[in-house]
């Protein structure tokens, strides 16, 4: 399939998927936001596929939502179009996504990288809430989820100076999970999802769900959210198969069953 403003590969049982309008630094328009909604549908329902990584450019990952497209838009028709609610099905991809953000991640591109389960960075990515600078604000996740990611006090900083964040700040922050070359950014996110999409399907798909209930829930209802999952996993072949490896020292032979 060729897209306009996508690029996408399988390499077994990963599929990279490359944000690609550089002229525009990756912003998000409603082309790119419809292109990798059908790309992230198509991907869910490809059983071949156990993770995906989302990538952009050198020079950006995504600079955010299209300004040029945005800028004429009023109210009532922001009202009505529900406008950027679109973008909420890439939150709830089921299986496993990593953002391998180089370069610029602002607003709308912050956000997106901020809607996958986790980010590696280059040491040249910049993160960054700039929408204030506008007029806006974000309107993406930006304040809910940047908020959860590293707290009030820098939430805030981000969100009201719109400044950036270089890759060792976010890291310290907790918004990145690793920081790595520019030249090996794609390799390792690559590798990580490779390393993920080995492991059971099912009990990959529920650690993701597990992890983000506890952004919805209460530790008790979370607690209990959890217990009932790995309780269930127990019904899986593949737990009987990963615990029998691991007796007899031989590598599991998982059936995704
Ligand atoms: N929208 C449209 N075009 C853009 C955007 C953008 N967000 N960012 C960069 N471009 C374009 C530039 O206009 C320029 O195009 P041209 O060559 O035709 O003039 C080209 O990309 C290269 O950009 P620059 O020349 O500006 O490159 P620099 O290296 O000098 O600067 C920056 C890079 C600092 C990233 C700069 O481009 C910049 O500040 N960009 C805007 C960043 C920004 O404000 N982002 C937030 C946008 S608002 C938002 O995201 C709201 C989110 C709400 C929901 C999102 C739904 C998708």
């Amino acid at each position: 399939m060729i897209y306009e403003t996508l690029l996408t590969e399988t390499r077994g049982a990963v599929a990279l998927v490359t944000l690609n309008r550089p002229k525009a630094l990756n912003a998000l328009n409603s082309v790119l936001m419809a292109e990798l909604t059908d790309v992230l549908a198509d991907l869910a329902r490809d059983e071949a596929i156990g993770a995906v990584v989302l990538t952009g450019s050198d020079k950006a990952f995504a600079a955010g939502a299209d300004i040029k497209e945005m800028q004429g838009i009023d109210f009532i028709d922001a009202y009505l179009q529900d406008f950027i609610s679109g973008w909420e099905g890439v939150a709830s991809f089921r299986k496993p996504l990593i953002a391998a953000v180089s370069g610029f991640a602002l607003g709308g591109g912050c956000e997106l990288a901020m809607m996958c389960d986790f980010i590696i960075a280059s040491e040249t990515a910049k993160f960054g809430q700039p929408e204030i600078t506008l007029g806006v604000i974000p309107g993406m996740g930006g304040s809910q989820r940047l908020t959860r990611a590293v707290g009030k006090a820098k939430a805030m900083d981000m969100v009201l100076t719109g400044r950036m964040m270089d890759a060792a700040e976010a890291e310290r922050a907790g918004l990145v999970s690793r920081i790595v070359a520019p030249e090996q950014l794609v390799e390792e996110a690559m590798a990580a999802a490779t390393r993920i999409a080995s492991f059971p399907r099912a009990a990959v798909l529920m650690a993701k769900e597990a992890v983000n209930r506890s952004f919805e829930a209460t530790l008790g209802e979370g607690l209990r959210f959890e217990r009932r999952l790995f309780h269930s996993l127990f019904a899986t072949t593949d737990q009987k198969e990963g615990m029998a490896a691991f007796a007899d020292k031989r590598p599991p032979q998982f059936s995704n069953r």
